[in-house]
C-alpha cells in the first residue's frame, strides 16, 4: 500500500483547525498523538451501542464488550509477536505497568544489597518506580553512562552488570535524544548474566517494528496514547514465566479466583493483574489504533518519519549558536535543541502564538538534561501525518522567533 501523507491527514480532525486563527502545526507527538476518526468512532460507538462491563455479564452488552476486549488483546499480542495473549496486561499507560512490575518483582526477588541497573536517558517513569522499591528494601540504584552523541556506553552498560543485579530497565526510544538503543544487545548481555530486562517502548511502538521474542524482553511497556489510541490504556507485556512468579499487584474484583474472610485465591493471567474495572472501552480503541498503524504500515510510518527528521535536521542545524540534543546514528523522530542564551521556553511561547505545538522544558528527563548542563530544550517531534511543509513553516517561524530574542 502507498503511503500517502494528505490520506492520512484526513482521517485527523484535530488537524484541520486554526489556533491563533494559524493553520495548527502539530509537532507535539511525543508527548501524545492525535487520534483517527476510525479510533474516534470506536469510543463513539461503544459508548453509543455497547457499553456493559466485562467478564461479568451474562447479557448481549457485556458478553460483547468482553469479546471485544479479549479480542483487543489478541491484537496487542500480534502487534508485538508476543507468544502468548495472556502476557499482555491492560494498565492505564507506561507509567503504571512500570510501576506494577517494580512493586511486585520487589517485593519477590529484592533484597537488602541488591542493585537494579537504569540508564542516564531513562523517563522520570523509568527511574523513579526503581528508586522507590530500592528505598524501601535497601536496595542501590545503578546509572549507566551515554555517550554525548546520545548513545548508551556499552562499556558502562556491561560493567554494571554483576551477581548483585537483581533487573535492568532501559528504554527502546529516548523521548529527549530520540536515540533507537539496539534492546536485542542490550538483553542479550543482561540475559548472558541471567539478569531480565524492562524495557519501556512508550517512544518505540509507534514509530518502529517491535517483535518482543525476537529482543527476547522479559517485560515491555507502552503506552496507548502515544499510537493513536486513547489516554488512560497501556500495557505491560510479560514473559508467563515472569506473571507466573509475580505477586498480585492491586487487590479487588476481577483478579480474584475464590474470596474468603480467612483467605483469597488469585486469578489466572492476565486477570491476576487487572484488579476492578478495567478501561475496557479504551482497550477495544487501542487495538483499532494498532489495526490502524498495522493497515499503513509500520515500516512506511518510519520511513516518512525519518525522512522528516533528516529533512527539519538539516535545516535548523543551519542557525547559528543552535546545538542539537542527541545525535545518535539511529534516531528517531525526536528533534531536541537549544539555542545559546535563549530559553527553550521563550522560544516555545512564541512558537505557540503561530500555531506551532512543541514541547518546551526537562521532557521528564532531569538527570539528562543536568548530564547535558542545560536547563531544559525545545523539542520537536513528528508522526505520520507531519509534513514537509510544516517542518518549513516551523523552520521559518523559529528563524522570526530567534530574531525577536536576540
Ligand atoms: N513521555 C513526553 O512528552 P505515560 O505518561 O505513562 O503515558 O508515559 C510515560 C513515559 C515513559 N517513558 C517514556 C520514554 C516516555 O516518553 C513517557 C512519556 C511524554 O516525552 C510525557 S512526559
Amino acid at each position: 500500500m502507498s503511503f500517502n501523507v494528505a490520506d492520512i491527514r484526513n482521517q485527523f480532525p484535530i488537524l484541520h483547525q486554526q489556533v491563533y486563527k494559524k493553520d495548527l502545526v502539530y509537532l507535539d507527538n511525543a508527548a501524545t498523538t492525535q487520534k483517527p476518526q476510525r479510533v474516534i468512532d470506536v469510543l463513539d460507538k461503544y459508548y453509543q451501542k455497547y457499553n456493559a462491563n466485562i467478564h461479568r455479564g451474562v447479557h448481549f452488552l457485556s458478553s460483547h464488550c468482553t469479546d471485544a476486549t479479549e479480542s483487543a488483546r489478541k491484537t496487542v499480542q500480534e502487534f508485538i509477536n508476543a507468544a502468548h495473549s495472556h502476557e499482555i496486561v491492560f494498565t492505564r499507560g507506561t507509567t503504571e505497568s512500570v510501576n506494577l512490575v517494580a512493586q511486585t518483582f520487589a517485593e519477590k526477588f529484592i533484597k537488602k544489597g541488591d542493585e537494579i541497573v537504569v540508564t542516564r536517558m531513562e523517563h522520570h517513569s523509568n527511574i523513579v518506580p526503581w528508586q522507590m522499591v530500592c528505598e524501601k528494601y535497601g536496595a542501590e540504584l545503578k546509572v549507566v553512562d551515554i555517550h554525548p552523541d546520545g548513545q548508551i556506553n556499552m562499556d558502562s552498560f556491561k560493567a554494571a552488570l554483576n551477581e548483585k543485579v537483581r533487573l535492568v530497565a532501559f528504554t527502546h526510544v529516548s523521548n529527549t535524544l530520540g536515540t533507537i538503543n539496539n534492546v536485542k544487545e542490550l538483553t542479550s548481555s543482561a540475559h548472558q548474566q541471567q539478569i531480565p530486562v524492562l524495557i519501556d517502548g512508550a517512544q518505540a511502538v509507534q514509530h518502529t517494528h517491535v517483535d518482543v521474542q525476537a529482543i527476547d524482553a522479559d517485560f515491555y511497556v507502552f503506552s496507548g496514547h502515544k499510537i493513536y489510541a486513547p489516554t488512560g490504556i497501556g500495557v505491560l507485556y510479560g514473559k508467563e514465566k515472569w506473571l507466573e512468579q509475580l505477586p498480585p499487584w492491586q487487590g479487588g474484583g476481577e483478579m480474584i479466583d475464590q474470596v474468603t474472610f480467612e483467605k483469597t485465591t488469585f486469578n489466572e493471567l492476565p486477570f491476576k493483574f487487572e484488579a476492578g474495572t478495567p478501561n475496557y472501552i479504551g482497550a477495544i480503541a487501542l487495538g483499532e489504533a494498532l489495526d490502524f498503524v498495522r493497515s499503513t504500515g509500520i515500516d512506511q510510518i518510519k520511513a516518512h518519519e525519518d525522512a522528516l527528521l533528516t529533512y527539519a535536521a538539516e535545516k535548523i542545524r543551519q542557525f547559528d549558536g543552535i546545538k542539537i540534543i542527541g545525535e545518535a546514528p539511529e534516531k528517531s523522530s525526536v528533534l531536541s535543541f537549544v539555542i545559546d542564551n535563549i530559553h527553550p521556553y521563550d522560544i516555545g511561547v512564541l512558537l505557540d502564538k503561530t500555531g506551532i505545538a512543541v514541547r518546551t522544558g526537562n521532557h521528564c528527563t532531569q538527570p539528562l538534561h543536568d548530564w547535558y548542563k542545560v536547563p531544559g530544550t525545545v523539542r520537536a517531534s513528528f508522526a505520520l501525518y507531519n509534513t514537509k511543509k510544516e517542518i518549513d513553516y516551523f523552520i521559518e517561524k523559529l528563524e522570526q522567533v530567534l530574531e525577536m530574542l536576540k
